[in-house]
C-alpha cells in the first residue's frame, strides 16, 4: 500500500468528518481502547484439549473440514500471535475449560482447578493478554440434554461442582492479570420434543445457578449466556433468554447477548439500551447467524454496525464487553478470525464517527427528514479512509495485505499440520 496516500486519504477525510462535527482524532483514540476478547475455538473447531475423548453433543457443532486446526495448546497460542500481528489495538483470549493445560492426565470436568491454567496465565502475561473464562458443559459423557437444569442429583451436582471451580479458576486469572475475567455460563439444557415440565427444569436451574454464585469473588465477574435453541433440542431450551434476563437483573449478573442466539428478525442493537438501565453490564457474543445459530465468521453487515453504534450511542463502551464468537471450520482459521476482529473494529469506528450531535439535534427539532436525509448521507463518509490510517499507525497491514500474510503462515506453518 502507498503510505503516502493513506495519510493523505486520512487528512482529506479528517476534514470532511469535521464538517459534519466529528472529530476523526478522537474516534481513533476510542478505537485504540476497545478491547475485543477473542475466543479460543475458533483455532481448533471447539474440541479443546481434555483428555477424556470428546462425545460432541450440546447442540453446537463446527462445520468443514478446513486443513490446518490446532492441535495442542501450543498450536493455538501460535495462531492467537499470528492473529495479533494482523489487527491493531490490545484485545484478551476468551479461554473455555476444555482449553486447561491438563500436561497429557484425565482431569475430569469436577477436578479443574487454576493449576491447569497456570501455563496460559505465565504466557498471557508474557504477551501482554487478558484472559477471560468459560465453563464448559458440552461434549462430555455427562452432558446428556440436561446438566445444571437435571432433576438427577447426582449429574446436576457434578455440573455445578465443575461451574463453582471454573469461577475459582477465573478469580485466579483475574487476579494474576490485575483486571477482572470475565467468566461466561452457557449450558446447553434443553429438549428435543415438547416437554411438559418447562418450570421445573427451569426452577432446578435457577436453584443451581443460586448454588453456584453463593461465593462472591472480587476479581471475575459473571455473565449468563441465552440461547434460541441447540441441534437436537429444538423444543425447549431451559437458558431461554427470558429466564436469563430475569436472572440477570434480580440477582445482578452480566447477561451475555450472542448475536446468533435470537430469532433472525429481532434486533440485538435494541436490547443494550434496555440491558443497561436493568443489568450492571453487557458482554457480547458477536457473531454471523445464515438462517440459523449458524456461527458464520463475524462481518461488517448491518447487524454488526448496528449493535456498535447503539453502544457508541450510549456511552456504554466501558461496561460492554465485547466477545466474538464463531467456529468456521471450512476456511482457514486464522483468516476466520482477523476478518471477524478487523470487522468488528471497522464497525465500532463507524458508530464513534457517527455525526450524532447533528443527529440528536436534528430529533429533538422534529427534523425528520434531516434526521434521515444525514444518517444516510453518514453511510458514505470515507470512514475507509480512517480505516486504514488507523491500520498503518498501528503497522499492521492496511486493507486487504493481510491476506498474503496469512497465505504465507499457512504455506509455512498449518498446512505442515
Ligand atoms: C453456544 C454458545 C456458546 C458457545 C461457546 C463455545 O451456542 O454461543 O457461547 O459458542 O461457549
Ligand atoms: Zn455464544
Amino acid at each position: 500500500m502507498n503510505t503516502g496516500n493513506i495519510q493523505k486519504s486520512y487528512e482529506i477525510a479528517r476534514e470532511r468528518y469535521a464538517a459534519v462535527g466529528v472529530n476523526t482524532d478522537e474516534a481513533l483514540a476510542k478505537l485504540q481502547k476497545i478491547a475485543i476478547s477473542i475466543h479460543c475455538w475458533q483455532a481448533d473447531d471447539v474440541n479443546g484439549f481434555e483428555n477424556l475423548g470428546n462425545l460432541g453433543g450440546g447442540g453446537i457443532q463446527a462445520t468443514g473440514n478446513y486443513p490446518g486446526k490446532a492441535r495442542n495448546i501450543g498450536e493455538v497460542r501460535a495462531d492467537i500471535e499470528k492473529v495479533l500481528t494482523l489487527v491493531a489495538g490490545s484485545h484478551r483470549l476468551n479461554l473455555h475449560e476444555i482449553y486447561g493445560d491438563f500436561q497429557g492426565k484425565a482431569v475430569d470436568r469436577d477436578a479443574v482447578a487454576p493449576e491447569h491454567f497456570t501455563s496460559w496465565i505465565e504466557w498471557a502475561k508474557e504477551k501482554g493478554i487478558k484472559l477471560d473464562f468459560n465453563s464448559t458443559s458440552f461434549g462430555h459423557p455427562k452432558s446428556g440434554d440436561l446438566t445444571l437444569a437435571n432433576p438427577d442429583k447426582a449429574i446436576r451436582d457434578f455440573w455445578i461442582e465443575h461451574t463453582k471451580r471454573c469461577r475459582l479458576v477465573s478469580e485466579e486469572m483475574g487476579k494474576a492479570q490485575n483486571d477482572p475475567c470475565i467468566m461466561n455460563l452457557w449450558i446447553h439444557d434443553g429438549s428435543k420434543d415438547i416437554t411438559v415440565n418447562r418450570l421445573k427444569y427451569r426452577q432446578i436451574l435457577e436453584q443451581s445457578l443460586d448454588e453456584i454464585f453463593a461465593t462472591e469473588y472480587k476479581n471475575m465477574k459473571d455473565c449468563i449466556e441465552a440461547k434460541l435453541f441447540g441441534i437436537a433440542l429444538e423444543s425447549y431450551t431451559v437458558g431461554s433468554y427470558d429466564f436469563y434476563l430475569g436472572y440477570g437483573a434480580k440477582k445482578q449478573k452480566i447477561v451475555t447477548l450472542d448475536t446468533g442466539h435470537f430469532h433472525l428478525t429481532e434486533s440485538i442493537a435494541d436490547k443494550i439500551s434496555s440491558l443497561l438501565l436493568f443489568t450492571p453490564e453487557i458482554m457480547l457474543h458477536v457473531s454471523r447467524p445464515v438462517r440459523w445459530d449458524s456461527d458464520h465468521v463475524t462481518i461488517l453487515n448491518d447487524d454488526t454496525a448496528d449493535l456498535a453504534k447503539e453502544i457508541v450511542r450510549a456511552d456504554a463502551l466501558d461496561k460492554v464487553h465485547i466477545g466474538l464468537d464463531y467456529f468456521d471450520a471450512s476456511i482457514n482459521r486464522i483468516g476466520a478470525y482477523v476478518i471477524g476482529i478487523r470487522s468488528t473494529q471497522k464497525a465500532f469506528l463507524q458508530g464513534l464517527l457517527e455525526p450524532i450531535d447533528t443527529l440528536r439535534r436534528y430529533e429533538e427539532n422534529g427534523q425528520y427528514f434531516e434526521r434521515l436525509a444525514l444518517l444516510e448521507e453518514a453511510k458514505g463518509l470515507p470512514w475507509n479512509a480512517v480505516w486504514d490510517y488507523f491500520c498503518l499507525k498501528n503497522n499492521i497491514p492496511v486493507a486487504e495485505d493481510y491476506i498474503t500474510e496469512i497465505q504465507k503462515y499457512e504455506k509455512e506453518v498449518t498446512s505442515k499440520r
